[in-house]
């Protein structure tokens, strides 16, 4: 079968949405470290929209680790179908803001290169939590980290995406151009202040007068907001069937989308604004909304979902008693522990997100929102559980939701078998806990990691009864029957 490429475009149905700009004379002005299918679903697509006005605004995308997504899109001339569904129906864009992708494990050089380039305006970032080689409970540097003492030892052929910022950053200096803007787009609570601390130590380590430069690089806090999951073969051949012509690598997503930036970009932006992006003095309120209410909900979707045979978030939806226990989690736990924002509908912000969970047309598996627990739940779960603590307010569901993750990473499901658990700390977890039966012990073991639960937490005997308590009616009745509780 043919494939997407600028010069199939001319073949496709007519109803396919297709870049209202000449993709050719796009240009490079964006490096986008993380080149997955969030990326491609939101800020490629706010781009994509914009792109008629500026053509040099295009992205060079870059995968930090595996060649796949450069090996899909690059005999495609970087263009994708973007898939936007509901229950009431869906539609195809064709985008073209992508004109370049590299891996950078197999060129760090051609990577350094496109970032030390003046027409290289803004540097972007998804690169999950994980990426950011940090402490999650603190937000500051693991300087421990293995990627990090590489880099620091080899700064010309960096591994992390810390390292690939410092080196350009430390190019352009010498070159005598000015820093690219930072822009962070993953969901961790004042994203552009963690990054920041973090690539700023990582100079310090390397050189006190690059210190001084990156840390007056612009890097502004974004809140990112739309519902990507992973893209199957089916979805593959449903694109192809549609388009016509083959897409190695189209996404799935939502009609939802939303991003607020704050407005700090001294080497100019594209007119994001245009497309439906909303620039703000100050992101962190619109963050921890969106990180506690829907992040933290789709955790605990997420874990009991799983452990009680859920393979998506519509089906967890689904299971007797799931949406009353996310909605009061929700509206009784964490939406008092949310700072005011004037004008903005808290409860039909929640509805509207519980909507979005139920969306039928969307296959997102629990299992892929249970990655990564250890970097995910300090944010999404634990910062909420803090905030009710010392309020004397009660926290039972948000323990639940803690309660399953520990269920669930230490990687055997109700029925004996075993969870392919992804986490980098999943081999700590698993050595922690290992022949333990009580939920005490295993309450305990996990309090130990001080990295995730911050001192405060892992010493909080309330804490600790409430976890247990939630551990227990997991072991005792399994996931389902605990649910069904809250009918
Ligand atoms: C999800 C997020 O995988 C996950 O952990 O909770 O990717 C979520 O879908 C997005 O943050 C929605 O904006």
């Amino acid at each position: 079968m043919t494939r997407l490429s600028r010069q199939t475009l001319g073949q496709l149905p007519k109803d396919v949405g297709r870049p209202n700009y000449d993709p050719a004379r796009v240009t490079v002005g964006i490096v986008h470290l993380g080149i997955g299918a969030f990326h491609r679903a939101h800020q490629a697509a706010f781009t994509d929209a914009v792109l008629a006005q500026d053509p040099s605004w295009g992205i060079c995308g870059v995968s930090l680790r595996s060649p796949e997504t450069r090996d899909a899109l690059t005999p495609q001339d970087g263009l994708y179908t973007l898939k936007v569904q509901d229950g009431d129906g869906e539609e195809l864009q064709v985008i073209g803001s992508v004109v370049e992708l590299l891996c950078a494990p197999e060129d760090p050089e051609a990577v350094l290169r496109r970032m030390a380039d003046p027409a290289t305006r803004i540097v972007s970032l998804t690169i999950t939590e994980k990426g950011y080689c940090h402490n999650p409970a603190t937000g500051t540097l693991d300087e421990n980290h293995p990627d990090i003492v590489h880099d620091l030892e080899n700064p010309g052929r960096p591994r992390s995406a810390i390292g690939f910022i410092v080196e350009a950053l430390a190019r352009r200096k010498s070159a005598g151009t000015a820093p690219f803007t930072l822009l962070t787009c993953d969901n961790l609570p004042s994203n552009g202040h963690v990054l920041k601390r973090v690539v700023t130590r990582f100079a310090e380590l390397r050189d006190p007068a690059l210190a001084a430069l990156v840390r007056n690089v612009a890097s502004p806090s974004t809140m990112v907001d739309r519902i990507v999951p992973a893209t199957t073969d089916s979805d593959r051949s449903a694109i192809a069937a549609a388009l016509g012509v083959e897409d190695a690598w189209p996404v799935m997503t939502e009609p939802f989308r939303q991003w607020v930036i704050e407005d700090d970009f001294p080497v100019g932006r594209p007119a994001w604004e245009n497309a439906g992006a909303l620039f703000a003095d100050d992101v962190a309120v619109f963050e921890m909304m969106k990180l506690r209410l829907l992040n933290g909900s789709h955790s605990t979707l997420a874990y009991l979902g799983y452990l009680a045979g859920a393979e998506t978030v519509a089906d967890a939806m689904a299971l007797p008693g799931m949406e009353a226990l996310v909605e009061g989690l929700m509206r009784e736990e964490v939406s008092p522990t949310l700072p005011p924002l004037p004008g903005f509908d808290l409860a039909a912000y929640r509805a509207e997100l519980l909507q979005r969970f139920r969306n039928p047309a969307l296959r997102h598996r629990t299992w892929q929102i249970a990655m990564d627990g250890s970097q995910k739940l300090p944010q999404r779960l634990l910062g909420t559980i803090r905030d009710r603590l010392k309020a004397g307010a009660g926290y039972d569901r948000l323990a639940l939701g803690v309660a399953a993750w520990m269920r669930y990473a230490r990687g055997v499901d109700e029925a004996g078998r075993p969870i392919d658990v992804r986490d980098p700390h999943a081999a700590r977890i698993a050595e922690l806990t290992q022949g333990m039966g009580a939920p005490e012990g295993i309450v305990a073991a996990f309090l130990t990691m001080t990295d995730v639960f911050g001192t405060d937490l892992s010493e909080s005997a309330l804490f600790r009864l409430t976890l247990i308590n939630a551990l227990t009616r997991l072991f005792e009745k399994g996931s389902a029957a605990t649910l069904r509780d809250y009918t």
